[in-house]
């Protein structure tokens, strides 16, 4: 990698990296998309077909480069800042970084190579790792499905993959013939927005909670307190939402050409 593009790439790491919702409009919300993949599979292409609809046909694959892009999703104006990765080195610090950073992850391999398919079972472990979770919105993606002659992984095996990592929504993309790419953008958007929906909704019922244990073990007089049996029901009335809860976002979808 030349010293150009290396010093390139890193001051599009930090932008990636340092950027946060305060800096943005604080109409808008802030999503931090991360493209992963092997080297060749059409990370690049996939992203400037969606950020800037043409497709380059050759893009330097040291470069890494992250992009600026709003868009409305379900009425909601979105910020969408994506960090097209270059796949350089498998376990760095930046890499590292910028997974922490990334709130919705793009897991791209091409149709024409098996081998690009192998390499995100890694990837996406070292994500779940690093976010230390199980829920980490994301989209498996099998470009160049234009290119059916020359084809080794079949829509099946996309699928079964898919399947094997709990119905993650899958497509098949062409970054030359833009089949899928805004729908798969959208959709970890979307699986985004049902997560912070979730945590905020969680945060609120935690807050109501430690209210109400704090009004009930406030000194009070005789009268007010509430005799034992009663207690203990308004005790399991409380903790009911959330031990019941489900973490998972919302349904999930398995969407293919
Ligand atoms: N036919 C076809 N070629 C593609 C597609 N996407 C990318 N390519 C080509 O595959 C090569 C690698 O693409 P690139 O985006 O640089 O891959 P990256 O290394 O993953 O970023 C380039 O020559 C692209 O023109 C696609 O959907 N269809
Ligand atoms: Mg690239």
């Amino acid at each position: 990698m030349s010293c150009l593009s290396q010093l390139w790439t890193h001051s599009a790491l930090l932008r990636f990296v340092h950027n946060t919702s305060e800096t943005c409009n604080t109409n808008r919300s802030d999503y931090k998309i991360v493209v992963l993949g092997a080297g060749g599979v059409g990370k690049s292409s996939v992203t400037v077909q969606f950020v800037q609809g043409v497709y380059v046909e050759s893009y330097d694959p040291t470069i890494e480069d992250s992009y600026r892009k709003q868009i409305e999703v379900d009425g909601r104006a979105c910020d969408l800042e994506i960090l097209d990765t270059a796949g350089v080195a498998q376990f760095t610090a930046m890499r590292e970084l910028y997974i922490k950073s990334g709130k919705g992850f793009l897991l791209v391999y091409s149709v024409t190579d098996a081998n690009s398919l192998k390499e995100l079972l890694a990837l996406r472990e070292q994500v779940l790792r690093i976010k230390d979770s199980e829920n980490v919105p994301m989209v498996l993606i099998g470009n160049k499905c234009d290119l059916e002659d020359d084809r080794v992984v079949s829509i099946d095996d996309g699928i079964a993959v898919s399947h094997e990592w709990g119905l993650v929504p899958f497509y098949e993309t062409s970054a030359m013939y833009k089949t899928n790419v805004d729908e798969a953008f959208v959709d970890v958007v979307r699986q985004i927005m049902r997560k912070e929906a979730q945590t905020s909704l969680e945060k609120k019922q935690l807050k109501e909670m430690q209210k109400q244990q704090a009004a009930e073990t406030k000194p009070s007089t005789a009268a007010e307190v509430p005799v034992a049996s009663d207690t203990a029901q308004a005790r399991n009335r409380q903790q009911e939402p959330l031990n019941g809860k489900d973490t998972k976002s919302g349904s999930k979808c398995c969407v293919i050409v």
